[in-house]
């Protein structure tokens, strides 16, 4: 049975778990949520009350699995390819864990932070903390430009884990934050990282959906 994927095309986090997907040539059933429609989204809900995708259903374990690096884990752990995402080596599989949590908590969080600022009402916005992720991001963009000078990928020679989260992440900082000019090993990560077709198939298939990101809110 076939493993059924609760998502968005334009989603970032849902676009990490669709790379690990395409890397493999993984097939899936797709369910797309709509957040904004109730029945969409109660029908979600029902299924992870917390309704934030990705969600993964494997009926055939009878096993429900949110949460985009461990939706990854587990297609690495059930049907592995010929990307590892999670290295055979015990040490690479940690530098990929490790990078994977820089990406989501230190690059892809401030800049859901910023985004979802411009969503807010005129008189909501959180001032403080929207600087507060454009520190953190420039403080993160200074230390993938140090780590970038090193390595090809994210965790070391070889696509990881670690790139899924990379990829979403940066290309919606980049929106919001652009990378700098003088950064040119992060500069070249992210042309690698555009470059790869499970990436450049992800950005197509979203493309339908750019209306929905906001633009910088005025005053
Ligand atoms: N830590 C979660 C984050 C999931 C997440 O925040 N997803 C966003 C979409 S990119 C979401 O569901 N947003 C809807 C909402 O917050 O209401 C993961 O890695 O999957």
């Amino acid at each position: 049975m076939a493993l059924r994927l609760y998502y968005h095309p334009f989603a970032s986090f849902c676009q990490k778990a669709l790379i690990a997907f395409y890397e493999n040539g993984i097939a899936f059933e797709p369910e797309i949520v709509d957040l904004g429609d109730a029945k969409s989204r109660a029908a979600f809900a029902a299924v992870w009350p917390l309704a934030k995708f990705p969600v993964l259903r494997d009926e055939a374990r009878g096993l429900t699995l949110a949460e985009s690096s461990i939706v990854i884990e587990y297609l690495a752990q059930t049907r592995p390819g010929t990307a590892q995402l999670i290295p055979a080596d015990a040490d690479l599989a940690l530098q990929a864990r490790l990078w994977d949590r820089f990406y989501d908590n230190y690059v892809h969080v401030p800049m859901q932070k910023i985004v979802g600022d411009r969503l807010r009402p005129a008189d909501s916005h959180d001032t403080h903390g929207v600087a507060e992720a454009r520190t953190l991001l420039d403080t993160a963009y200074g230390m993938i430009e140090r780590e970038m000078a090193q390595r090809t990928w994210a965790a070391g020679e070889d696509f990881t884990l670690a790139d899924c989260a990379a990829a979403p992440a940066l290309y919606y900082a980049n929106l919001v934050q652009p990378l700098g000019s003088e950064q040119h090993h992060l500069k070249a990560y992210f042309d690698r990282l555009m470059a790869r077709p499970s990436f450049a198939r992800v950005v197509e298939e979203a493309k339908p959906y750019r209306h929905l990101f906001p633009k910088e809110a005025s005053g």
